[in-house]
């Protein structure tokens, strides 16, 4: 092992928490990369995964595998049950008052697209106005565009401070008669702002206008409650919550799917079919067209149980520790300057460092084991609201370490040296 000795992955007496317990639980984070331990951190992209995870899916594919909803006999039986169970998992996850709540998609991005592609069809015309926020990801800036130029819907922008926090006050001057449907990230996948999103909502339905809330991060660190926060859809994605690719789930309010049209049609979603008409199922299956994800969606119902156990506290505990010390650390590198300084963040941190392209950043403490990533992180119109074509991020999980953040600083000094 070279210089990067188990140190830099041995929990301490600095955690927050037992992390070297909860590191036990994903088998990945024993792998060397280079000749030495890895330093992951890049979950914001996507999170590793607990061996639970892991069985659950090696499980099913091995002993009750079958197509869900559809055989009469036993494995199709078994395996529908427990698919059936993960919508459960998710919606007890969101506190949905109910699981039919809980659409399956494959990610947060085909969520949002979901709600463009049938809500905002069927309901959304020329001249109405969806408001979105300056420091959305692409996933939720691009369907509403597609829809402005199919529907001409007007899109308006809620601007942000110089710290990464909302505008409210914008925000509210921007509610008008026209407004339809307010489309927010819970959480930034670059400034790590936590965004007011239960205020956001009480003031569009004071308008009455809806609120779509995309949670790809915001599901993540503590999880959601949709009933408490009142919104009308929540998009998560699984594999930044310690679940597979390939899934994720749409949360929308029981009276609004119901009245939402079918936007992909197909097996499974269907009451009866003749060549002259279609009826449909009720949701969550009117938008299940097609055989699901059926060993990604127990999956995520895996990784759920996983965090539940594990416990909010204890995620937050380590997350918020990991967030203000290297926010500290990296706050006294020379040149570097952290994008995204508002007082409410999840573990997410990106910086830049004067004259050093992110890419360039990345690329040299990737050489020490560590994996930050650098780039415009699907958020081109934030990036130029900074006046940055890029930065470098870390974001941090309830599995890394005080020592992670000093191994992470350490390679950016290398960085500096390089760059004399
Ligand atoms: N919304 C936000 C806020 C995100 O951070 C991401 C992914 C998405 C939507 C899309 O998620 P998907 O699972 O549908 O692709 N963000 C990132 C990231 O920050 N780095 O890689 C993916």
């Amino acid at each position: 092992m070279s210089q990067r000795t188990k140190a830099s992955v041995v929990a301490n007496r600095r955690d927050a928490v037992d992390v070297a317990r909860i590191r036990a639980d994903f088998p990945i984070l024993a792998r060397e990369v280079y000749g030495g331990p890895l330093v992951y951190l890049d979950n914001a992209a996507s999170a590793q995964k607990p061996a639970a995870v892991i069985e659950a899916m090696r499980a099913v594919m091995a002993g009750e595998y079958a197509n869900v909803h559809r055989g009469d006999h036993y494995l199709s039986q078994r395996v529908t049950d427990r698919f059936e169970a993960a919508r459960g998992k998710v919606a007890r996850y969101l506190n949905a008052a109910n699981a039919d709540e809980i659409v399956f998609t494959r990610n947060a991005t085909e969520a949002i697209n979901l709600v463009a592609a049938s809500y905002g069809r069927r309901f959304l015309g020329p001249g109405d106005e969806v408001v979105l926020s300056h420091m959305e990801h692409h996933a939720n800036i691009v369907p509403w565009q597609l829809l402005r130029d199919e529907k001409g819907i007007v899109l308006k922008v809620i601007p942000i401070d110089d710290d990464g926090n909302l505008r409210m006050d914008a925000y509210r001057a921007l509610l008008g008669p026209r407004t339809r449907l307010v489309a927010v990230a819970h959480a930034s996948n670059v400034l790590g702002t936590i965004n007011p999103v239960k205020e956001i909502a009480r003031l569009a339905h004071a308008r009455g206008a809806l609120v779509l809330v995309d949670g790809a991060q915001g599901a993540v660190h503590g999880g959601a409650d949709v009933r408490d926060l009142d919104v009308d859809f929540y998009a998560l994605t699984g594999h930044k919550l310690y679940g597979p690719t390939g899934i994720g789930a749409l949360y929308g309010k029981k009276e609004l799917l119901e009245k939402m049209p079918p936007y992909q049609g197909g097996g499974e979603m269907i009451s009866l079919v003749t060549f002259e008409e279609t009826t449909f199922k009720h949701p969550p299956a009117r938008f299940e067209a097609g055989t699901p994800a059926i060993v990604q969606a127990i999956g995520l119902g895996a990784a759920i149980d996983y965090v539940t156990a594990l416990g909010t506290e204890i995620i937050a505990a380590q997350e918020q520790a990991l967030l203000a010390y290297a926010t500290e650390r990296l706050s006294a590198v020379p040149g570097l300057a952290i994008q995204g300084r508002a007082a409410h963040k999840c573990s997410i941190v990106s910086f830049t460092i004067d004259g050093i392209h992110a890419h360039d950043i990345g690329t040299i403490v990737d050489r020490a084991g560590v994996a930050i990533r650098a780039g415009h992180h699907c958020a081109n119109p934030l990036m130029d609201r900074f006046d940055v074509p890029a930065t470098a991020r870390a974001s941090f999980a309830m599995y890394n370490t005080m020592a992670e953040v000093d191994s992470l600083i350490e390679a950016l000094h290398a960085v500096l040296e390089v760059f004399g």
